[in-house]
């Protein structure tokens, strides 16, 4: 098995042959047991490419433009829905994922929204997008009440002032951060409308100096090891960064919480990218991943829900158990999803977020 971070996948002088051997998977950084990669190649005798991104708009680039070289990619909902339209996806085949009957229903008729009657995908994990905090840390700069559960954590220029000294990343995903910001003065996060898009600039541009970091990924590390002391960022990711944490005994206890004014509830879709040079192989992967046990092993290693309802007999209890993972009705209440910006409308998001970032 070959792993790469964020490869090139530019050149395939592969022959046929070699290509009916070879399934391509690009997913997202952290988000498999590796010892699953292994078992794919030992129980189907095919070879796995496995490479890794961690930002949509990074996959996009690479779908809309075509000749990936990937046989399964994994673009999150509102992105799938607007590469489906660009005819990036090919639909799969269900006489060849038996195992596509472990499906739940529950996150089907959400996964529907963006992928109707879910004709190119399956859900590979869902999750919110929230807070992560070193709890000790946070509570040593902003006293015992610190608000570890509330967008005032992040928002507000007051408190992020004093966190600075301890380090702040946030996501650089502006479809995700300019929502929340709106969700915190109380506007619709899922609006398209440029005037109350607007209203997100002064909350992010308050806040802006006292960001570190905007990064996708390197927060699980800076996060466990006590480097920065807050993260707006991934649940499963945080939570990875706890059991790094506590794996090292280094004394640092992270802590998510999905924000008490409501958070983004995501929904990560496997798929088939129209020109996959291996579709065959690529249904080989869906279907393996869609085996129950396989789900399970999965989600237990990443701490994200997955959309196998088979698959939660085998969960461990610290999974679905926890409501960060598998969130009982009162906190489903408090999730909300958005749908993809219009052409016109991620213009203007995308301007807000290099101003946004750049500070200027
Ligand atoms: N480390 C895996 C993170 C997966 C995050 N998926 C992105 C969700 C975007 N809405």
């Amino acid at each position: 098995m070959k792993t790469t971070l964020l490869s090139s996948v530019a050149a395939f002088a592969l022959t046929g042959a070699a290509l009916a051997d070879e399934v391509r998977v690009y997913n997202w950084s952290d988000y498999i047991d590796e010892d699953l990669l292994t078992k794919f190649e030992e129980e189907t005798g095919l070879d796995l490419v496995y490479d890794v991104f961690d930002s949509n708009e990074v996959l996009e680039t690479k779908m809309l433009a075509g000749s990936s070289g990937y046989d399964i990619v994994v673009p999150s909902g509102t992105f799938l829905q607007r590469q489906i339209s660009a005819g990036a996806f090919q639909k799969l085949d269900a006489s060849k994922l038996p195992n596509a009957e472990n499906l739940w229903d529950v996150v089907e008729a959400r996964t529907m929204q963006y992928d109707p009657d879910n004709a190119y995908s399956i859900n590979y994990m869902w999750g919110t997008t929230g807070i992560g905090v070193n709890v000790g840390k946070v509570q040593e700069i902003l006293g015992e009440d610190a608000p570890l559960g509330s967008l005032d954590l992040v928002f507000k220029p007051e408190n992020m002032e004093k966190l600075q000294a301890c380090g702040v990343h946030f996501l650089d995903a502006p479809t995700e951060m300019v929502p929340a910001a709106l969700q915190y003065i109380g506007e619709d996060p899922d609006s398209h409308d440029p005037d109350v898009l607007a209203k997100a600039e002064p909350i992010l541009m308050g806040v802006r100096p006292y960001v570190q970091k905007f990064h996708n990924s390197e927060y699980i590390n800076a996060l466990a090891n006590g480097d920065i002391c807050v993260a707006f960022g991934w649940s499963g990711d945080i939570l990875q960064a706890r059991d790094r944490a506590a794996e090292a005994e280094n004394g640092v206890e992270v802590a998510y919480n999905a924000p008490s004014e409501g958070a983004l509830m995501w929904f990560d879709q496997m798929a088939i990218p129209a020109d996959a040079p291996n579709p065959e192989g690529a249904h080989v992967f869906l279907n393996f991943i869609l085996d129950a046990q396989n789900m399970a092993q999965a989600s237990n290693y990443v701490y994200y829900a997955n959309g196998n309802a088979a698959s939660q007999e085998f969960l461990v209890e610290d999974v679905i158990g926890d409501p960060a993972i598998y969130p009982d009705e009162a906190t489903l209440e408090n999730l909300y999803t958005t749908t993809p910006y219009p052409a016109r409308v991620q213009r203007t998001v995308t301007r807000m977020w290099t101003k946004i970032k750049s500070g200027t």
